[in-house]
């Protein structure tokens, strides 16, 4: 998998993408990122990426010109690669796109910066703007990161055994349990009972109900994409008169 990644800062991608499971895919060629200085596509003195907007107001936009040819440049050399910008006004990332995102060969992403792309741009550029989610940011580079990440997770060989096993039970849909680890007792706080008991069968069914009964109180709309058995509906419909009574 190649991310080819168009930004006007390629130096911002250098050491986040050295760093665990991901900077070790890179090492050992499982995927490749690509940054692309957006300034070498420029043919003015000032290296010029930047313009004010028509009709006025403040802040600047990101001229069409350097952007048609780093994006024109990357497509002859991967073809099916789809263009995506990275923008506020974005279809929202979230894991089923990871996982269409990882069956391409190769992404190209664009990273906007100022106020953001010429709209001409992404008329005739771009097929899919992706946003990671409601706030401000300095530059789509961040962005970039996460999709990074999110995909790169998926292509087989980037995780090993063990870590993929984590990666399956995310794909319930569901927050995680919570974790306890050693010591037993830490200040006054001791493990849940049933953690210790080695009864793996009640193990499941205590961290099914916690995963469940967390997911129901913070984000209950993650409930109506999950893959849920017939059990599972009637520990969440016990659940739910539990937190109506308060
Ligand atoms: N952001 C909002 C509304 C209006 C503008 C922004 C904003 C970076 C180039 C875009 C932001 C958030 C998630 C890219 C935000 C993302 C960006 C993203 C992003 C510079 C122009 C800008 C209502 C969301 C708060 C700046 C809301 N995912 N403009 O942040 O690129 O990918």
């Amino acid at each position: 998998m190649i991310f080819h990644v168009i930004t006007i800062f390629p130096d911002y991608f250098d050491s986040p993408l050295k760093q665990g499971v991901i900077g070790r895919a890179i090492k050992e060629g499982i995927i490749e990122v690509n940054p692309i200085d957006l300034r070498s596509f420029t043919t003015d003195r000032h290296r010029t990426t930047d313009d004010r907007p028509y009709g006025g107001g403040a802040g600047m936009v990101m001229i069409p010109q350097p952007l048609a040819k780093a994006i024109s440049s990357v497509k002859r050399e991967g073809k099916d690669a789809p263009v995506i910008l990275f923008s506020p006004s974005g279809q929202l990332f979230d894991h089923q796109l990871a996982r269409e995102l990882s069956c391409h060969k190769e992404l190209i992403l664009v990273c906007g910066r100022y106020e953001g792309v010429d709209q001409r741009i992404i008329d005739r550029f771009v097929d899919l703007e992706l946003s990671i989610g409601d706030y401000v940011l300095s530059g789509g580079e961040p962005a970039a990161l996460v999709v990074i990440d999110a995909v790169g997770r998926l292509i087989p060989g980037v995780l090993g055994s063990d870590e993929s096993a984590v990666n399956d039970s995310f794909a319930t849909g569901l927050l995680e349990h919570p974790h306890y680890t050693r010591p037993r007792r830490f200040i006054d706080m001791d493990v849940p009972e049933v953690l210790l008991s080695g009864d793996h069968k009640k193990i499941e069914e205590w961290r099914r109900k916690k995963s469940l009964e967390i997911t129901l109180k913070r984000r209950p709309e993650l409930l109506e994409k999950a893959n849920l058995s017939p059990s599972d509906i009637r520990l969440l419909n016990q659940l739910k008169k539990e937190q109506d009574k308060g």
